[in-house]
Order: structure tokens, then C-alpha cells, then sequence
């Protein structure tokens, strides 16, 4: 069994692993430039040759992708192989509109493993665990991503999908389920259950790998206690692979990036510039192995700063700290990414304006969602549709454009407050964000 703890690789010295980057960068912007004619367009519009990018010194220079740009070019204009070597897609929860297809090759798939492997190994996996993933599976990147990384280390693996708690308590307990994968809302949930039914001697658990959504040192506190494990931290996303981007070592102080897999960057996300390591700004990242879906620079949306302060885990990849925010409007919501923008094109399909708000708040474990919408002068005049009637059309719309069930209140014209400046259609009552 091959060892996913890689210590010629995850404690490489600085030196060696920048030249490491250097070398593979360089390879893959001529790859890129070679094969993905949007990227190459995009090079020559900016006056960039391959040339030019000599070595990591150089990432700067590249153009940056943004989440939008995927959209346009949905669902081919990134790719960088002939389809028939791509094994794989998996997407982005939201719209068809919002929707980015992200493709592997089977080699991509390794790689997304391999990270996935070394993020379980660092939470103590090793062939004796069970690892019970109830992240979802299907288009969403956790499940797959950790069953994937899980096999590769050895584990018995659950593949149990999110939700049926009764029955995740049920494998849990006659399995013996060591390690625990899911969303951290619902790690906690899990616990509560755990505990209400007096479970807690029937568990095995002794570690969890949560992400996929923003959680506070404060969750974490929680969740150890009521499972009596140490709960890791995992971030990624599709666009730049999936789940193991980064991953928490047993020092739980930050997550070390996969640097001989993708380049990190913090940029000033309004200017563009690259900021030192230390400050809060937008995270960026390269792929330099990847072959399917290359990209190059790609904005995260994620605020969050870089630290290079030494390990004492040994691993010398760079650490992101928790995400501190966002750079754009979308919030994560029961798991999903959800953007205003999307909730204000159901409303407007139906006729009503955009004079609405979204207020977010988690009950317990739970996250709610809540639209409030005022009825146009014309509809409130004319009372021809009851109220539940409205609040019923409008969750379905919601519903089948977001996949949550969101709440929904009709108001009379005029009783949302209004803005002087920048309207506030979100009022986020959990904050997650430290
Ligand atoms: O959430 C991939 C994933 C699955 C990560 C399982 C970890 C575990 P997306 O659905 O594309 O991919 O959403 C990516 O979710 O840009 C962040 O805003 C947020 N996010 C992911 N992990 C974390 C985390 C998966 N640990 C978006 N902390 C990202 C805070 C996170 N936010």
C-alpha cells in the first residue's frame, strides 16, 4: 500500500519546491497556451507569450480567470484535453445559469485523490480506519472526493451521502466508523443525535474532516466534545479540483496548501495586485499538474491570508488560515452556494420587484433561509392571489433553482427598509466568518 503521507513532497524544502512550481509552471502555461484557445486569446490580448513566464517570479503576469468567464465559456471552452480523455465531471451547486462543469482526466482524478489521501493521513488515517462519508455524492465534489481519497488509503469506505440520520447513527455504531467526512453543520448535528440517544460509548470515532462551508473555532470547540474527536479542517473547490486543496495537519492552525499541485496567491480583489504574505485579500489559484480543466489564476472569492510561519508538523506548504469572508455576494447556505442574484431572478420571473431581503440564521445546528418580498403597488391593489398562494409559487421557483427549501414571506409595498446607499438584500445572521 503506497504511503499518502509524502514527506518528500509535503516537507520539501522551500527552496526545492519552488523550483519544483517553477519548472512545472512554466510546462503548463505553454500547455494551456497550446490547448485551450480561450486562454491563449486571452494571453495575446494582454501581450503575454509562454516565453515570458520563465518561473513562479513570473505568475504575475498571467491574466486572471474569473468564475464568470467558466460560465460564458460553459461547457467546453476550458477544456484541455479531447473529451474522450476525460473520465470525469463533477459541477458547482446552483443554476444552470451559475452551473461550472469541471472535467478530469484519469490523471486528474489521481492527483484530486491523491490531495484527498494526504488530507485523511493527516487526520491519522491509515488502512485500519473506517471512514464513513456522509458528504453529498454525485455532481458535488465532497463526496466523491473523499471516498476517492479514502481507497486510496486503505480505509473501509462508507459511502453513506449526506442526510438519513438514523441511519448514518446505525453504521456508525455496527461499523465502527473511526473517521467522520461530512459538511461541519452537519458534524454537529450528527453529535447532537449521538448524544440524545445515548450513543456515545457505541462510537468509535476519533477524528472528522469538515469543509465545503465556512465554521467557527467555536463550532469546532462543540463538535470535538459532543464525538469526542479532533475535527480538521478541508477546503477546495470544483473549479480547482474539489475537496483537499488544503487540509489541516494535527497542529490545527491553518490549512497547508498542496503546493506542488496549485500555486496560491492573495491579491487585492479590487486592484488586482498581488499582496505580501501576511495580509487579507482574495485567494488565487494555479493549477500546475492538472490536464482537463487547467486553469491558470483563477479567482476564489475567498478572503483569507497565507502564512509561511514554520510548521511544527514538519510539512512546509504554505498555510491559508480560515476564509474570513468573501469578495463577491455568495453565501453558503445548508451546504450550497447560493448567490442573491439568483434568488432575485425567481422573484422577478414572477413579477415582483426587486424590493426583497434575505435574512440567514442557523437554528440549532440547522441554517435557515428566509425571502421577504413586497408585493408590487399593482398586485396588492388588485388582491386576486392569497398570500400562501404567492409564498407557495415562489418557494417552488426557489426551490427548483437553488435545491434548498427556502422560507418565504410576502410583505405590503414599501415596508422593506430602504437604502440610502448600496441596497442590503442580505442580512447573515450566523457569522461564521472570524
Ligand atoms: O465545497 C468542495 C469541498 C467539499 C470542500 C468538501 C471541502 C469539503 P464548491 O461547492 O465548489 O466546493 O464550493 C467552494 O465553498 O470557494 C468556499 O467559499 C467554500 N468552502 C469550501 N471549503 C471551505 C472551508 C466545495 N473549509 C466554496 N471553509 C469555496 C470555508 C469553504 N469555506
Amino acid at each position: 500500500m503506497k504511503n499518502y503521507y509524502q514527506p518528500e513532497i509535503e516537507t520539501m524544502p522551500l527552496e526545492q519546491l519552488q523550483a519544483l512550481q517553477s519548472e512545472r509552471l512554466v510546462e503548463q502555461v505553454q500547455y494551456v497556451y497550446d490547448h485551450v484557445k480561450y486562454y491563449h486569446d486571452k494571453m495575446d490580448a494582454a501581450g503575454v507569450k509562454p516565453e515570458d513566464i520563465k518561473g513562479i517570479a513570473d505568475l504575475h503576469k498571467l491574466p486572471f480567470i474569473t468564475k464568470d468567464e467558466l460560465r460564458d465559456q460553459y461547457p467546453y471552452g476550458f477544456l484541455g484535453v479531447p473529451l474522450k480523455d476525460c473520465v470525469r465531471i463533477q459541477s458547482t451547486s446552483g443554476t444552470t445559469g451559475r452551473r461550472v462543469v469541471a472535467f478530469y482526466t484519469q490523471a486528474d482524478l489521481d492527483i484530486w485523490e491523491e490531495c484527498c489521501a494526504r488530507a485523511i493521513v493527516a487526520a491519522g488515517g491509515t488502512n485500519e480506519d473506517v471512514c464513513h462519508v456522509c458528504y453529498g455524492y454525485g455532481l458535488f465534489t465532497g463526496g466523491p472526493g473523499l471516498n476517492g481519497g479514502s481507497h486510496k488509503v486503505g480505509c473501509l469506505t462508507l459511502p453513506m451521502s449526506s442526510g438519513n440520520t438514523d441511519r448514518q447513527l446505525q453504521f456508525m455504531t455496527d461499523l465502527g466508523s473511526t473517521i467522520l467526512c461530512c459538511t461541519p453543520s452537519y458534524a454537529a448535528n450528527l453529535g447532537e443525535a449521538v448524544n440524545e440517544r445515548g450513543l456515545r460509548d457505541k462510537i468509535k470515532l476519533k477524528a472528522g474532516i469538515f469543509g465545503a462551508e465556512p465554521w467557527t473555532e467555536q463550532m469546532r470547540k462543540n463538535i470535538e466534545e459532543s464525538l469526542g474527536i479532533k475535527a480538521y479542517d478541508i477546503y477546495g473547490l470544483t473549479e480547482i479540483s474539489g475537496p483537499g486543496v488544503s487540509f489541516e495537519c494535527e497542529e490545527q492552525a491553518g490549512m497547508h496548501i498542496q503546493e506542488d499541485h496549485f500555486i496560491p496567491e492573495i491579491i487585492d480583489p479590487d486592484t488586482g495586485e498581488v499582496l505580501p504574505e501576511g495580509q487579507v485579500g482574495e485567494l488565487v489559484f494555479t493549477c500546475i499538474t492538472k490536464k482537463a480543466f487547467p486553469l491558470l489564476r483563477y479567482r476564489t472569492r475567498d478572503l483569507c491570508l497565507l502564512t509561511r510561519e514554520k510548521c511544527s508538523c514538519g510539512r512546509t506548504h504554505i498555510r491559508m488560515k480560515k476564509p474570513k469572508g468573501r469578495s463577491d455576494d455568495m453565501m453558503v447556505v445548508k451546504g450550497v452556494n447560493v448567490w442573491p442574484s439568483q434568488i432575485e431572478t425567481v422573484l422577478l420571473n414572477q413579477g415582483y420587484q426587486a424590493n426583497y431581503q434575505i435574512v440567514v440564521d442557523r437554528v440549532g445546528n440547522n441554517d435557515t433561509i428566509e425571502v421577504q418580498v413586497e408585493l408590487t403597488p399593482e398586485m396588492a391593489e388588485a388582491k386576486d392571489v392569497p398570500a400562501a398562494e404567492r409564498e407557495k409559487q415562489i418557494m417552488k421557483g426557489l426551490k427548483s433553482m437553488l435545491g434548498i427549501r427556502v422560507n418565504v414571506k410576502v410583505v405590503e409595498p414599501k415596508t422593506i427598509t430602504r437604502s440610502e446607499g448600496k441596497a442590503v438584500r442580505v442580512v447573515d445572521k450566523r457569522n461564521l466568518y472570524q
